[in-house]
């Protein structure tokens, strides 16, 4: 049926879980019809709006329409939309902000209500009903098994070529039932490549052919280059040390252009036959399968830019025998993640002199993207690795500060920071001696002196008895960068 008629089977207070993951593999039509529709009641003096469900980010027709005409009441578990963000910030929009792996047991167990209709991407629909997922898996399987009702966009953008590229895990119990996942490679294949769904409950198809989001990439600047050189002569440095293997361990690397440039980086460094295990399978790790670097990766979406998109559909049935798409509980999976000993390397918007990290928030109250699968990969991995520009805003914005504003990875879930300037090994260090390596080898050189002063400051006060000299704080002063910043456009006072 059409786009408009499906949309007509959503309604008011409906909970909706809408395939998309980074941009790929999000239904195309229905939301555009469906922000049409809510448009239309909302000027008919109507109050319509919906709770959003999805894999991860999405784009502008889907999370950008809704939230363009007012009709998002709760967003989760993770966006990355200019326009919902501005409504989030502004108060007019719900978020919750939830761990990738997550979603799925949250909506088997319960806690987030009723989920009414699932809206799934696929790339096509067997004779007997099995569903060719597209080019995001996502919370997919859970939308089509908890869902009252059933919409499904088949793509003819989406190549049929990508069958047997998925392995869609359905062993997974409630607990007190739970089994092992039964995974010791990143390259096992445990599943099946289709999703399933029960036809009584497919209310509409409707057919439609647009590409994804197709994410842009700029080549790596000196920043991005300069992070990328020292993770990867810490990486050597931990095989000569004999911590890690000549081929590393599977390798998860979060969004943006700093996690592309450490893969170009990597793409063109000594270690090979690598792995990959990771949620977003980005350009930089196309370049690795082709090069030979690496020799397979496991995700739940591609997110490639155009150029990326193009090399992937003219050598599908190469990367189909080096790519796995798998849900989203299974590719953010903290038994999987612990067991397979990934090293994790995600972005982040400021760290801590004592190793906390803010992945989230900007000085503290407004939502950039959300957590995603950072949370997933850092708390279980072998190693994880944060990185960031020292400073933002043309240096107005230290990225490691006394406190963090808001703090999604804690100083027991962080083994090493990167800037341009350095990189930092918590590892096996007391707060007090993490202080001095973060500011000394990440922290920009214009913050060095305020960041020795407040520490040296903290430490004083603590033995004169204000304060524990365990994590050294002076509480009163702690986020005063952060309020300057919102009061003079500038963390540090102007002398
Ligand atoms: O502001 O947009 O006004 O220019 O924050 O900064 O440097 O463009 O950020 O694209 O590298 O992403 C943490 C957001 C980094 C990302 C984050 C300002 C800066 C700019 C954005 P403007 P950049 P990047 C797998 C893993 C969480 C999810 C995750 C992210 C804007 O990596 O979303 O890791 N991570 N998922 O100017 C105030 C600071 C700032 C600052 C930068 N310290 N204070 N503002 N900015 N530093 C994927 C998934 O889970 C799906």
């Amino acid at each position: 049926m059409s786009a408009d008629a499906a949309a007509a089977l959503i309604h008011h207070g409906d909970n909706v879980g809408m395939s998309g993951f980074t941009g790929a593999g999000h239904p195309k039509a229905l939301p555009q019809a469906l922000a049409h529709r809510i448009e239309k009641a909302n000027q008919d003096g109507g109050h319509f709006r919906i709770g959003v469900w999805t894999g991860a980010s999405t784009a502008p027709e889907l999370d950008g329409a809704l939230a363009k005409v007012g009709g998002i009441e709760m967003r989760l578990p993770y966006q990355s939309d200019p326009t919902c963000r501005d409504r989030i910030n502004k108060g007019e929009m719900d978020y919750i902000d939830i761990h990738l792996s997550h979603v799925a047991q949250f909506v088997w167990f319960g806690f987030l209500g009723k989920l009414s209709v699932a809206v799934v991407e696929v790339a096509g629909i067997l004779e007997d009903g099995r569903l060719i997922p597209s080019s995001s898996v996502g919370n997919n399987k859970t939308w089509l098994d908890q869902a009252d009702k059933v919409i499904l966009e088949v793509n003819s953008m989406q190549p049929l070529g990508l069958e047997g590229m998925h392995d869609i895990y359905y062993g997974t119990d409630l607990p007190p039932n739970r089994k092992p996942i039964p995974m010791t490679g990143p390259g096992d294949r445990i599943g099946t490549p289709y999703l399933h769904v029960d036809l009584d409950k497919v209310v509409a198809v409707v057919e439609t052919s647009q590409p994804d989001r197709n994410t842009t990439f700029t080549p790596p600047d000196e920043n991005s280059q300069r992070i990328a050189g020292h993770i990867l002569d810490f990486l050597g440095h931990e095989v000569k040390k004999g911590r890690l293997p000549a081929n590393l361990l599977p390798l998860q690397s979060g969004v943006g252009n700093i996690a592309n440039a450490v893969l170009s980086g990597l793409n063109q460094g000594p270690f090979n036959n690598l792995t990959g295990y990771t949620e977003v399978l980005q350009d930089g790790m196309l370049e690795m399968l082709k090069s030979g670097k690496l020799s397979m990766a496991s995700s739940t979406a591609l997110s490639l830019s155009v150029e990326g998109m193009k090399e992937f559909l003219d050598n599908l049935d190469f990367y189909r025998q080096r790519i796995v798409l798998r849900p989203q509980e299974i590719s953010n999976h903290p038994e999987l993640v612990r067991r397979l000993g990934i090293i994790s390397m995600n972005g982040m918007i400021e760290a801590d002199i004592y190793g906390n990290v803010n992945s989230t928030h900007l000085m503290g109250t407004r939502i950039m993207n959300g957590i995603g699968g950072s949370g997933d990969f850092a708390r279980n991995a072998y190693l994880s690795i944060f990185m960031t520009p020292s400073v933002a805003k043309d240096g107005r914005i230290s990225c490691i500060v006394p406190m963090a504003s808001h703090v999604d990875h804690t100083e027991h879930d962080v083994q090493v920071l990167v800037t341009e300037q350095g990189l930092a090994d918590l590892r096996g260090l007391a707060p007090r001696q993490r202080a001095t390596v973060v500011i000394e080898r990440c922290a920009h050189p214009d913050y060095r002196p305020a960041l020795r002063d407040y520490v040296a400051r903290a430490e004083s006060a603590a033995r004169n008895g204000h304060g524990g000299m365990q994590t050294p704080h002076i509480l009163d002063e702690a986020l005063s960068w952060h309020s300057r910043f919102e009061r003079e456009g500038r963390m540090l006072a102007q002398d």
